[in-house]
């Protein structure tokens, strides 16, 4: 007997008001109960009936090039599985809704791109929703996207396996026809697994109906295109549920089904992903329900993170030590996650963090969290430090768009009222702010173009906020309101380094901070990638400058060592006025035979390595007061970024990661590497250490 039909004989009496009848099998059930409707949708009538929604099991490692093992791995959003149960039957799309289907409402959508019997793409929640409405008029009986939970149902039809076809997907199920860097990244031989198809013609790409029907007559339930539905994302709850509808609310809205050029596992039956509804993009579209809505309730609001749990909105009572006595503290780890956590904490890789003081005194540090960069397990986490407290709190979760890689989470405080959060997104990057200490935030806006941003935004004195940006299409993301729209200096012609003029259109390197001058003009140190590129600078850290907001830079070598991968430098003015940089002495590679450099010291001068800093009391024409960041100390041994370690003396600091800092209203440097919190101020910058401990 089919496996749908037990679960529904077995029902409490009362939870259906449809009577008991015999179940014709599933072929002829879908035959019988297909409907065209009047724009050509095929409609399959789905019978009420109960099944396991979710996918229990063990975490995923998330190691990408592990193909053939990764299908049974769940993400921890479809846990746990949980009893299921729609008393209602509804018709569901046997196919996602085409470009033809999706022009008789909007004739202009996608002008002269696709073939009719192509699923229709670049379209929003809000836009499938509005189609929903238009056709419900057209037809005098409700349409709507499916529930979550009806589209597991549907799609798993009454499948209990990773896929409607068991626990693989067959040979020629999928397509990976874009993104194909990322494709090289999972698969570096080249050669695809066998449910991979080579796309035979043109516009085959995004055609429905290429692959066999599941049970009940559904088809492109795994991939093709990835399907908005109707709920908001969040947790599932452990309790059986009937009609479920999601949560009251949410950032997300729920997508399913994964798409073309996609991991195959993101296909599974009961993997889940979403994104923000007001968002466009050329791998997700929609199938229609007609069918009443289900009686569910909806489920509450997920519960806050420890980030988000009790803070604070009094003024902190600020205490000001005396500026003139040096001050130094650290390193202390703030990236606290227990060992072995595969999601959405994660122990594997935790890096390019970011660090505000928040309106109540708390210290906020947000950082992505994955186990490969360019994994969709990617997750912003946050942890806090508050105020009046000496250690950090453990990691939890900040933002974690689903199947999303969050990357290069950024904040900042506008000084008043406002935090911000930036973060790469999916085909965009995203901006929220936060006026109760972080609590709570807004909605995300999204920003074009995506990549990623600078080290920390500033303020100019004109009130504009400025932030850099790493992709080669514009320098700078600039803002004019206070962070409420954002737009981006264009690029016209050379997008090369130097100009026959000298001049270019991009401050040198990526991750790059910027300071405004006094005289007006904005200055940015950046990070060289390749040797050819840090030759132009003889190995050294650029600088580059504008005067006219970003459209033209000159650029120019620094005194101090060019950085690479792992590393990423601070550079900020300072409440006092100095400019302040900090830095490496060697590449992340030479960090195990460093060249280092000499710094001075009391009566002389010391040879050193790792992470320094370094002041300009002259707009960054010359650089003082350079300092290794460290307590000094007789060596030992001290943890960085995920599982190195690091000796630290008066000799040796940190060799590496992701730099950022703030300074608080006590006039404290608050700096964080991938891994550890220093604090110190301009009186501990000036001092000279003592002579080498043992020396
Ligand atoms: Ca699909
Ligand atoms: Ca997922």
């Amino acid at each position: 007997m089919h496996h749908r039909y037990i679960l529904w004989l077995l029902l409490p009496l009362g939870l259906t008001a449809a009577p008991v009848k015999v179940a014709p099998t599933a072929a002829v059930a879908a035959e019988l109960a297909t409907e065209t409707n009047s724009i050509g949708v095929k409609l399959i009538r789905i019978e009420p009936g109960s099944f396991r929604m979710g996918q229990d099991g063990p975490a995923a490692d998330y190691n990408v090039k592990v193909h053939a093992a990764k299908f049974d791995d769940a993400d921890g959003d479809e846990k746990p599985a949980h009893l299921v149960t729609l008393t209602a039957a509804f018709q569901i799309g046997a196919t996602e809704l085409t470009l033809s289907q999706y022009r008789q409402y909007q004739p202009e959508h996608e002008a002269n791109q696709g073939a009719d019997q192509d699923a229709v793409t670049k379209v929003s929640w809000h836009d499938a929703v509005n189609f929903c409405t238009w056709l419900s008029k057209k037809e005098g009986r409700t349409y709507r996207l499916p529930t979550e939970a009806e589209w597991e149902y549907a799609c798993r039809a009454g499948t209990t396996t990773l896929f409607h076809t068991g626990n693989a997907l067959p040979a020629g199920f999928h397509k990976w026809p874009s993104d194909n860097g990322l494709r090289d990244r999972f698969f570096p031989s080249g050669k695809l697994p066998e449910e991979y198809r080579t796309l035979t013609a043109q516009g085959d790409t995004l055609r429905v109906g290429q692959t066999p029907a599941n049970p009940w007559g559904l088809l492109d339930m795994h991939g093709n295109v990835s399907e908005w539905c109707a709920d908001w994302y969040g947790p599932y709850e452990a309790d059986a549920q009937t009609d479920p509808l999601g949560r009251i609310s949410g950032d997300f809205r729920v997508i399913r089904g994964g798409s073309h050029s996609m991991q195959t596992r993101l296909l599974r039956s009961a993997n889940r992903s979403g994104w923000l509804p007001h968002t466009r993009n050329e791998k997700t579209g929609f199938r229609v329900v007609c069918g009443e809505w289900p009686k569910g309730t909806l489920l509450p609001s997920a519960p806050p993170a420890l980030n988000a749990q009790n803070v604070s909105q009094a003024a902190p009572k600020l205490q000001m030590p005396d500026p003139n006595v040096p001050f130094f503290a650290g390193p202390t780890p703030f990236v606290i996650i227990p060992p072995k956590s595969s999601g959405p904490l994660f122990s594997g890789h935790n890096h390019s963090p970011a660090i505000t003081q928040c309106p109540n005194g708390d210290l906020l540090a947000v950082w992505y969290s994955c186990v490969d960069e360019a994994g969709t397990e990617l997750t912003n986490l946050a942890s806090r430090l508050r105020f009046g407290r000496d250690a950090w709190e453990p990691a939890s979760v900040f933002w974690e768009g689903p199947d999303i890689n969050d990357h290069a989470p950024k904040l900042w405080w506008d000084g008043d009222r406002t935090l911000f959060h930036f973060a790469r997104g999916l085909g965009e990057n995203i901006v929220r702010t936060s006026t109760d200490n972080g609590a709570t935030w807004s909605q995300a806006i999204t920003t074009q173009p995506v990549g990623e941003w600078g080290n920390a935004p500033i303020r100019t004195r004109d009130g504009r906020l400025l932030i850099s940006c790493d992709v080669t299409t514009t320098s700078l993301n600039v803002s004019r309101d206070g962070g409420r729209t954002w737009s981006f200096t264009p690029i016209i012609g050379d997008k090369s380094l130097r100009r026959r003029d000298g001049s270019s259109a991009r401050h040198a390197g990526i991750h790059a901070p910027i300071v405004e001058l006094n005289d007006g003009r904005l200055m940015t140190l950046g990070r060289l990638n390749t040797e050819e590129e840090q030759a132009k600078f003889g190995f050294k850290t650029p600088a580059s400058y504008s005067s006219d907001g970003g459209i033209t830079w000159t650029h120019e070598a620094t005194p101090f060592p060019a950085i690479s991968s792992v590393q990423r430098q601070v550079f900020m003015r300072l409440r006092e006025g100095p400019l302040l940089f900090c830095s490496f002495t060697d590449l992340s590679a030479n960090s195990k035979k460093p060249k280092g450099m000499d710094f001075p010291r009391e009566g002389g001068t010391l040879h050193g390595a790792g992470l320094f800093a370094a002041l300009s009391f002259d707009e960054g024409k010359t650089w003082s007061n350079r300092r290794l960041i460290t307590p000094g100390g007789s060596p030992r041994t001290v943890n960085g970024i995920d599982r190195g370690q690091f000796t630290l003396s008066d000799t040796s600091a940190e060799p590496q990661g992701y730099l950022a800092a703030t300074q608080t209203r006590d006039g404290r440097v608050q700096l964080i590497s991938s891994k550890n919190h220093y604090v110190f101020n301009l009186a501990w910058l000036k001092a000279l250490p003592t002579s080498p401990t043992g020396r």
